[in-house]
């Protein structure tokens, strides 16, 4: 109950946006090397287990990540290494060649070694 007058609280004097500036934050990372719902599931799941995100999904049609992210707890540049710790590209933070090697050929594409 306590929280939910928070948020209510918050909402009526700071205005939504001043809310979220202090909390989530939200942003679309371009991950232009997913091929297949392997790709959604191995990011998804690998980045539910990164400190500060709240929420990650990944939009195959688009290849685009709508993550939720704690601003005070990472930077979107760690998202994007932590994308790249998975083996795929996040805006222009290339992949881990290494970590893309090892995954399924399914989602590898062409012009990586
Ligand atoms: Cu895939």
């Amino acid at each position: 109950m306590k929280k939910v007058h928070i948020f209510a609280l918050c909402g009526l004097i700071f205005g939504i946006m001043a809310c979220s500036s202090e909390g989530e934050k939200h942003a679309d990372v371009t991950l232009s090397t997913v091929q297949c719902g392997m790709c959604k599931k191995t990011i998804e799941s690998g980045m539910a287990k990164v400190d500060g995100i709240s929420k990650f999904d990944v939009d195959l049609n688009t290849k685009v990540g709508h993550v939720t992210y704690k601003a005070s707890a990472i930077e979107l540049a760690a998202i994007e290494k932590a994308v790249s710790a998975l083996g795929y590209q996040a805006n222009n933070t290339e992949a881990d060649p290494i970590v893309y090697q090892n995954l399924p050929d399914c989602c590898k594409i062409g012009g990586m070694q």
